[in-house]
């Protein structure tokens, strides 16, 4: 079975996807995600500049060759745009596989551990009361665990919350993609304070937890935003309240960071979304400075390492939280589905849900019924592309936001 042809998709069905299709001699098909918000015709030519040539007459079934070669042979490792790109060959290849198999993916990474992934959903509100109603909305949609965001007073609009009314929130929870409005497309600039953030979540938690009781699984993301010892002060006025998570609380980069913030709180606490190997996660997972790894298939090289990676969390005991906003294609989030049914430590999967034009292009199998998530037993991981639907979603330049402190001074986030 060789490979050949792989055609990389671009498409902006609501927002920029990036997919890998790869066809095999006996015709076929299998499909990756190599979405890089922001960044994205950066990968598409690293796929068709670099990457395709390499895969026409490969034998498809060396999965494991591919991905080392791709990863060892091209000298330069790591980086996000490197592993989105092999991420892409190797998803693409699973699904081949599978689909040569006749199985669901999962049934080849092991059978299912669990009847269903249990997912959260992205609440928020601009206020309290906004952010209640948008918990009541996620409740009644079938979610039995939510990520909350608000508002924070003093500050015009925050990353994560919806722009629009909350409650409503059906398309995106907030707008990653957003066009610029000037001449020259430019990110959005936001305007942030984490004094002002750290006064105002334990009273949003107090009155979630008021009005919906301890039982719901509460999740929050800080987007990288705290010093070490803000995080530690913020996990530990939240103790009360029972999170889930508290996500992301420091920059990505540094892992020693976690230990101060372990050192001081129970919160437990995830990371990853922005990392892209198994050695973001050395010192972290060693350590068990973490609870939950938070990578994603599209940005971490694949389904492959993917699982070496939550083996290696499963000797500490630390389970999975995958990254599943609406910027990772249903390719991706497909993929992720089939690892969270197969692995034993599975912890939370996110599922922030695609538009419904992104759904047009992208033929998703998976469920959502009763708060879990199943990928199907459709053959392969279960997603097909519509390419006639694609083309009428051309490419559109769009940009995450950048984060300023009050001063100009450009901040993490
Ligand atoms: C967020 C993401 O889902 C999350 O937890 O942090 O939406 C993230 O901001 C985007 O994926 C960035 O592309
Ligand atoms: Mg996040």
């Amino acid at each position: 079975m060789k490979i050949r042809s792989a055609e990389t998709l671009v498409t902006s069905p609501g927002r920029n996807f990036v997919t890998l299709r790869i066809t095999t001699d006996d015709g076929i098909t299998g499909l990756g995600d190599a979405t890089l918000n922001g960044r994205e015709l950066a990968v598409a030519s690293y796929l068709r500049d670099h990457v395709v040539p390499l895969l026409i007459d490969r034998d498809a079934a060396r999965i494991e060759d591919t991905w080392q070669y791709l990863y060892r042979g091209a000298y330069w490792r790591r980086g996000p745009v490197t592993m989105a790109a092999i991420a892409a060959v190797d998803t693409a290849l699973w699904d081949i596989k599978a689909k040569a198999a006749g199985m669901p993916l999962y049934q080849l990474l092991g059978g299912a551990s669990r009847t269903g992934a249990l997912a959260y959903g992205h609440a928020s509100g601009r206020d309290v009361p906004e952010l209640l109603d948008s918990v009541r909305a996620h409740l009644a949609k079938g979610y039995r665990a939510i990520r909350i965001q608000t508002g924070i007073p003093g500050l015009d609009s925050v990353y994560g919350v919806a722009a629009s009314s909350a409650a409503g929130g059906e398309r995106y929870d907030y707008e990653p993609a957003r066009r610029s409005t000037t001449a020259v497309n430019r990110p959005v600039e936001e305007v942030w304070d984490t004094r002002a953030y750290l006064r105002h979540l334990p009273n949003v938690f107090e009155a979630v937890r008021a009005e919906f009781g301890p039982e719901l699984p509460l999740l929050h993301d800080g987007h990288h935003r705290m010093t070490p010892i803000q995080a530690a002060k913020l996990g530990k006025a939240l103790e009360p309240y029972d999170l889930f998570w508290l996500e992301d609380a420091t920059p990505g980069e540094d892992q020693a960071a976690l230990r101060l913030i372990r050192q001081h709180t129970t919160t437990p606490l995830a990371i990853g979304e922005v990392f892209n190997s198994v050695y973001d996660y050395t010192t972290l997972l060693g350590e068990r400075l973490i609870d939950y790894v938070r990578s994603a298939v599209t940005h971490t090289g694949g389904v492959t390492p993917m699982r070496k990676l939550l083996d290696f969390a499963a000797v500490y005991g630390i389970r999975s939280g995958l990254h599943g906003p609406t910027d990772i294609s249903p390719v991706g989030m497909a993929a992720a589905l089939h690892l969270d049914m197969a692995v034993h430590n599975f912890g939370i999967q996110e599922y922030m849900q695609h538009a419904a034009q992104t759904l047009e292009v992208f033929r998703t199998s998976y469920t959502f019924t009763d708060g879990l998530l199943h990928p199907s037993d459709t053959p392969g991981i279960g997603v097909t592309y519509d390419d006639d639907v694609a083309a009428t979603f051309p490419y559109e330049p769009a940009y995450l936001p950048v984060n300023r402190l009050k001063d100009g001074t450009v901040h993490d986030w």
